[in-house]
């Protein structure tokens, strides 16, 4: 694509609604011609909301000719409700007003609960986070601003509102981190954090992503000293009803967060701030900091004068470095491994734990069920059929789906082709 193509005025979200309506007359060739016709002609991040605003909106349940839409067509859109790509600041500048705002719409909607996606339709302004993963450790433990926050919400009118920090982060930093304080390398601060298994070290927490959190005003120490600023943090109704799970910390102190650290999962507490950091440090050990600089604006976003709400939606999502664009398998490939198998196996029992499974931030399959019926007539693809077909339990299923991923990944490491 040609620098001239950089630039595209189209309306995303018309554009994905004529698609959408397309295939719910039963014209799912035309739908796929039009699809096939954005695609070929827009910026990637103008496809990747494009296809998101569609996923939103059709998906077997709702489309009655559903299996009959383009194999390709359905797979992206399966993709596109995982993990985003966050688009460069280069990507975002060329992009209109509205275009910025279906980028983040689409995710905020497809990233976020209920709670989220209520939000948005009353008009509140609603936070995304996308997190960008880091080593605690990085910047000397001082933490770098390379995660994304977005303040999006629509007027009464209709007219669409985004403001951007791209000088933002969603991670601690291992300043705070007592299991630091002897490293050299790290200039440390007070430790911060929950002894989990009471080795009489605190371990530090960040919020886990991949889910919402309900916030209320409260106030922060301006960086630098000067009185409070605006702040927001978790409402205790949230924490006491939805709290459960939301937060990992570090128990091992090698400054991630993974299944390294065994009981490492616990509950929300109200300390997980939205707040300014600092020019030379994020002053995170657990919040989502500003840069101080930005931070005058995103009070004027979240909470203008004037304004009467009193709790804002934040939204966190993990993001993925391949656009999913990209992670579809070309047509060669999936005309091997294609099959007619479709989600609705006629056993009431096993469609509803698929319809979990693929509804679930923690599926087993790492990516789409959807995606996954596609690769099933490879061996581990038939065993897991098998397994359906004679309505197995639970872990049987996740199981074998387990072998058909790991079946994929070889078949795609044998082709060349990048996925997941
Ligand atoms: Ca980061
Ligand atoms: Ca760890």
């Amino acid at each position: 694509m040609s620098d001239d193509n950089l630039r595209s005025n189209i309306n995303i979200q018309d554009s994905a609604d004529s698609v959408v309506q397309t295939a719910q007359q039963g014209n799912v060739i035309e739908a796929h011609r039009l699809w096939s016709e954005f695609h070929a002609t827009e910026p990637l991040a103008v496809r990747e909301a494009y296809d998101r605003l569609i996923a939103l909106q059709i998906n077997e349940a709702n489309i009655e000719n559903y299996q009959q839409l383009d194999p390709n067509m359905r797979t992206q859109l399966s993709f596109s409700k995982d993990s985003p790509r966050i688009p460069s600041e280069d990507e975002m500048s060329a992009l209109t007003n509205d275009q910025k705002f279906d980028v983040y719409n689409g995710i905020t909607r497809l990233r976020g609960n209920a709670s989220a996606v209520n939000a948005l339709d009353d008009n509140d302004r609603v936070i995304l986070g996308l997190r960008n993963e880091n080593q605690t450790t990085a910047n000397a433990g001082r933490g770098v601003y390379d995660d994304r926050i977005i303040v999006l919400w629509q007027d009464n009118d209709g007219a669409k509102h985004i403001e951007e920090f791209n000088r933002a982060t969603t991670e601690p930093t291992a300043q705070y981190d007592a299991h630091y304080r002897n490293d050299t390398s790290i200039k440390s601060r007070a430790p911060s954090g929950v002894d989990i298994n009471a080795d009489g070290t605190l371990d530090m927490g960040r919020l886990r992503d991949d889910n919402t959190i309900t916030m209320r005003a409260t106030t922060h120490a301006r960086p630098g000293g000067q009185g409070d600023n605006f702040s927001l943090r978790p409402t205790n109704e949230f924490i006491r009803d939805h709290g459960t799970g939301l937060v990992e910390r570090d128990v091992n102190g090698d400054g991630w967060f993974d299944s390294q650290d065994i009981g490492g999962i616990v509950d929300l507490n109200n300390t997980f701030k939205i707040h300014a950091g600092s020019r030379n440090s994020t002053d995170s050990a657990g919040c989502q900091t500003i840069h101080r600089d930005d931070y005058d604006r995103f009070i004027t976003a979240v909470n203008p004068e004037g304004s009467i709400q009193t709790e804002w939606q934040y939204v966190l999502s993990s993001t993925a470095e391949i656009s999913h664009v990209d992670r579809v398998l070309d047509n060669t490939e999936r005309e091997e491994v294609i099959s007619p198998l479709s989600l609705n196996t006629g056993n009431e029992t096993v469609d509803l734990l698929l319809a979990n499974l693929e509804n679930s931030k923690d599926n087993p399959f790492g990516f789409n069920l959807d995606v996954m019926m596609t690769v099933a007539e490879t061996k581990e693809g038939k065993e897991f059929t098998d397994n359906l077909n004679q309505g197995v339990e639970e872990v049987k299923i996740a199981e074998a789906s387990l072998k058909v991923e790991q079946n994929l990944q070889v078949k795609n490491k044998e082709s060349g082709i990048e996925i997941g």
